[in-house]
C-alpha cells in the first residue's frame, strides 16, 4: 500500500480526481469502508479514502488518500483531530491506523509532536 496523494482539507472529490492523468474510466475512488464514490462528486475528500486503478478487471495500482490534519477521516480539521494529536504526543501507539500518523505529521518528520499540535491548532 502506498500513499503520496496528500491533499489539503476541504478538497472536493471531483477536483482531486482532476489531478490524475490516468483515464478516469480506469480510476476508481472509494470510502474507507469500500463504498465507491462518484468521481464527479462534490463531497469532501477524507483521510482513508483510497484510489484503485483498474484495467481489465485487475487492480494494477492502489493508493490511500491522506488529507493533512484529518486524523479521524471525516475530511475536516476539527477539535477531534486535535485530540488525536494530543493523545499521540504522549502515546504514539494511540494512533492505530498507519495513515493517521501520516495525516497528523504536519511537518513530515515522521513523529507526532507538539510541533504538529501547534500546526494543527493554526488550521482550526
Ligand atoms: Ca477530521
Ligand atoms: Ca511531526
Amino acid at each position: 500500500m502506498k500513499y503520496g496523494y496528500n491533499t489539503a482539507a476541504g478538497t472536493k472529490v471531483v477536483d482531486y480526481m482532476k489531478n490524475f492523468k490516468n483515464e478516469t474510466e480506469y480510476l476508481h475512488i472509494y470510502k474507507e469502508n469500500g463504498e465507491e464514490v462518484d468521481p464527479t462528486s462534490t463531497s469532501i475528500l477524507a483521510t482513508g479514502m483510497y484510489l484503485e486503478l483498474i484495467v481489465e478487471d485487475k487492480v494494477v495500482d492502489k493508493a490511500t488518500v491522506i488529507v493533512m490534519g484529518d486524523g479521524n477521516g471525516d475530511g475536516f480539521i476539527t477539535a477531534l483531530d486535535l485530540n488525536y494529536i494530543k493523545k499521540a504526543v504522549t502515546n504514539i501507539n494511540s494512533l492505530t491506523i498507519w495513515y493517521q500518523k501520516i495525516a497528523l505529521d504536519l511537518n513530515y518528520d515522521e513523529f507526532i509532536t507538539a510541533v504538529d499540535l501547534n500546526s494543527l491548532k493554526l488550521m482550526l
